[in-house]
């Protein structure tokens, strides 16, 4: 017994529905795609097989049937932001992070792995990348980055998380090892980092500093033009739908008042 979840249930009903949905409803313009085949290509890589020895090529076919192009300026790389960076994004109309991709759409959130018997599915339990590298989950999100990442151009985006207090950019993460070193540098103009503080939470990460100044360094040293923004304005305000009076989500000038306020009168 694996530590991770089991398969999802109904697998292959969430699959194919998912991408109906993505090329008929969300993302037509990527043109037409064969949803039975890309099922059958994806499941190809796992069914009945160890869930501790699939590689990212095993899903080489599945990528092949299931990719499109990513629209210049549009991507979006992220670090434990997930949230934000969708409901940034808006299912690809202002940006296109993995997840609203074909592949990654397919993928998020679910879990899968073979077994020997039965409809050749394990739904009672899956490896964990701790247990074993060389997973189903794993290795799909290792071949979908290094894919979406090869595929980005113009002016990229990183949003990263500033509250985090093991590193906004930790060196061993999907995006360190399976994205930066992926981007076609001649395609891409600009890399933006954004360093997001959750509102009211601690700041503990900032541009030039700590993980977010290795990074910096790292996209200097391979040659890549980059800005670095703390608290973009325009993510700020959709994290202060949740919360429009905190004082982080007050309009500068609003909030100097306040500190004058505070000064003199109280
Ligand atoms: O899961 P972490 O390590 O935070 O990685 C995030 C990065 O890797 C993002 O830049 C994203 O492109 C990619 N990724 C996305 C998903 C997803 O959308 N569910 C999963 C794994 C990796």
């Amino acid at each position: 017994l694996w530590l991770g979840d089991g398969t999802t249930p109904n697998l292959q009903e969430v699959i194919i529905g998912r991408c109906y949905n993505y090329i008929r409803v969300v993302n037509p313009s990527i043109g037409e795609r064969n949803c039975t085949a890309i099922w059958n290509a994806f499941r190809e890589a796992f069914i009945y097989r160890n869930a501790c020895s699939v590689l990212p090529s095993d899903y080489q076919t599945f990528i092949f049937l299931a990719s499109h192009q990513v629209p210049p300026n549009k991507a979006l790389f992220w670090e434990k932001t997930k949230r934000l960076v969708h409901r940034y994004s808006d299912t690809t109309r202002r940006m296109m992070p993995l997840g609203d991709t074909l592949i990654g759409w397919l993928g998020d959130d679910l879990t899968w792995c073979g077994s020997s018997s039965g409809d050749g599915l394990d739904y009672m339990s899956c490896p964990t990348t701790a247990e074993c590298e060389h997973n189903p989950v794993e290795s799909f999100w290792r071949i979908a980055s290094t894919t979406y990442a090869s595929l980005s151009s113009g002016v990229i985006q990183v949003m990263l998380n500033g509250s985090v207090s093991d590193g906004a950019y930790p060196e061993n993460s999907f995006f360190a090892k399976f994205e930066l070193p992926y981007l076609r540098k001649d395609n891409i103009s600009e890399v933006q980092i954004w360093v997001m503080d959750e509102v009211g939470g601690p700041d503990v990460e900032s541009c030039g500093t700590e993980s977010v100044g290795v990074l910096q360094r790292i996209l200097k040293e391979e040659g890549f033009n980059h800005t670095c923004t703390d608290n973009y304005r325009a993510v700020r305000i959709l994290q202060c739908v949740d919360s429009p009076s905190h004082p982080a989500c007050l309009c500068p000038s609003a909030a100097s008042t306040l500190q004058l306020l505070d000064l003199h009168l109280l």
